[in-house]
């Protein structure tokens, strides 16, 4: 790409010393087929390029950042902690004071504990659950993404299907198949799945609002559904919130949607940008965990004074009156103006959105409920609307299965510069 020289360089060394030049596939842009701008800032809703190039952020660090890039309140949180020193593997006071918050903000959870990812956090879950339950099988949604452990790369989401992986080589068939990945929203399909192996399905992953095909919200009856399914069958329900904890709600999407899973999967919003991740729920299950209980799960740099400091800024600026409601307005004024620039155009789109995080699917037109109606988009064309609206200056997801998400330091006049920038790529197709 012109004028991106510096980016250009970089990513031609990082070729030669990490797989595809990065430190996560989604990254590399191989689906929009450009060399990745290499980021050297970010302040509020821009990021800076090494070549100077400035853009509007919609990627967000693909969630972390609702309150936006280098926000003052979690730098200078950061910088005291890391002046206290970096890590103890001890216990310390804030961890108290985050396992706290989360417990008094997220219906489903009783008790918690903090590790440094999602995948962390889902993969310790799966195992919590199958340790209780005794049962082996895990049941997900086709095109939700649960972390890279082994047995959720089963038709998974997010860069897996960005990059077209089936499963992934070195997941042994025994483990994944023990994985039944079935169509979201279909309820049917979990009854037969349930029906088929009774009394050996320890668990239902999902995504209570689904991110990782592109947003898909839950239909009215998906979410109490399962949960009837999971009390009927003695099944354990996981709410993956990795990315809807803090970002669709204060209490995530089981705060909104009104239903209580067993065990819930946090990240990204709650670490403010440092690497953390947390599951928790039901004091029962939970204290099954070591060294209260006998299944096992640790790590060295899990409640980092770091991240959990910019977790607790972060928490704090979001508890504020008026946080959620704010960002409702600003996701749904750009969902409609993309709407409307598309339709101007007679250019058919679907936009799904729940509050700040959307994603304009490039079909034609019906509504995407599922993985099958999300593949039925014309990814050329969406190639096509990512590289105008880079070249005007906008930097989104670089994937149609994922979401883009609006954050407090995104104004109007800054959304307004997205919608003319979509008006005008959309001129052009
Ligand atoms: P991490 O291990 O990447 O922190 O979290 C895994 C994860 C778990 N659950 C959900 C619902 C998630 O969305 C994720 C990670 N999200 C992707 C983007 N949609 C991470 C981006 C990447 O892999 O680089």
């Amino acid at each position: 790409m012109e004028g991106r020289a510096k980016s250009q360089q970089l990513f031609k060394e990082a070729q030669g010393l990490m797989p595809g030049g990065v430190n996560s596939p989604v990254r590399a842009w191989q689906a929009v087929g450009l060399s990745p701008p290499f980021l050297v800032r970010g302040e509020g809703p821009r990021v800076w390029d090494a070549d100077g190039h400035s853009y509007l952020d919609l990627v967000g660090s693909w969630g972390p950042l609702i309150l936006g890039h280098a926000e003052p309140t979690v730098v200078a949180a950061v910088a005291e902690a890391a002046a206290r020193g970096t890590s103890f593997g001890a216990p310390t006071p804030q961890e108290v004071e985050l396992a706290r918050a989360l417990v008094d903000a997220v219906p489903g959870l009783e008790m918690v504990r903090l590790v440094s990812s999602g995948t962390e956090a889902c993969m310790s879950a799966a195992r919590l659950a199958r340790g209780v339950t005794g049962r082996p099988r895990l049941i997900k949604f086709d095109g939700c993404y649960h972390g890279h452990a082994d047995s959720f790369l089963v038709a998974a989401g997010s860069g897996v299907l960005t990059q077209g992986i089936p499963g992934s080589p070195g997941v042994p068939a025994a483990i994944a198949g023990l994985t039944l990945s079935l169509p979201y929203n279909d309820l049917a399909a979990v009854r037969r799945a349930v029906a088929a192996h009774p009394g050996e399905v320890a668990a239902i992953f999902v995504e209570p609002v689904a991110g990782n095909m592109g947003v898909v919200p839950p239909e009215p009856e998906f979410l109490p559904g399962l949960r009837e399914i999971c009390d009927q069958e003695g099944i354990i329900l996981v709410f993956d919130e990795v990315i809807t904890g803090f970002r669709v709600s204060w209490g995530g999407a089981q705060a909104l949607y009104g239903v209580k899973p067993d065990l819930t999967c946090l990240g990204k919003v709650m670490g403010g940008g440092l690497p953390v991740g947390a599951y928790g729920g039901r004091r029962d299950l939970m204290a099954q965990m070591a060294p209260t209980g006998p299944v096992y799960q640790a790590g060295t740099l899990s409640g980092n004074p770091l991240a959990v400091a910019a977790g607790l800024a972060t928490l704090k600026a979001l508890s504020r009156p008026g946080f959620y409601q704010a960002l409702e307005e600003k996701g749904a004024w750009l969902a409609a103006e993309l709407s409307q620039a598309a339709a101007r155009h007679s250019i058919p789109l679907t936009v799904n959105r729940v509050g700040s995080m959307l994603t304009p699917f490039f079909n034609d037109g019906s509504p995407v409920r599922s993985l099958e109606d999300a593949r039925k988009c014309d990814l050329k064309r969406f190639r096509r609307f990512f590289r105008g609206m880079l070249a005007q200056g906008v930097y989104l997801p670089c994937s149609q299965f994922e979401a883009w998400f609006v954050s407090r330091a995104h104004r109007l006049q800054d959304l307004e510069s997205v919608a003319v920038a979509a008006r005008r790529v959309l001129a052009g197709e």
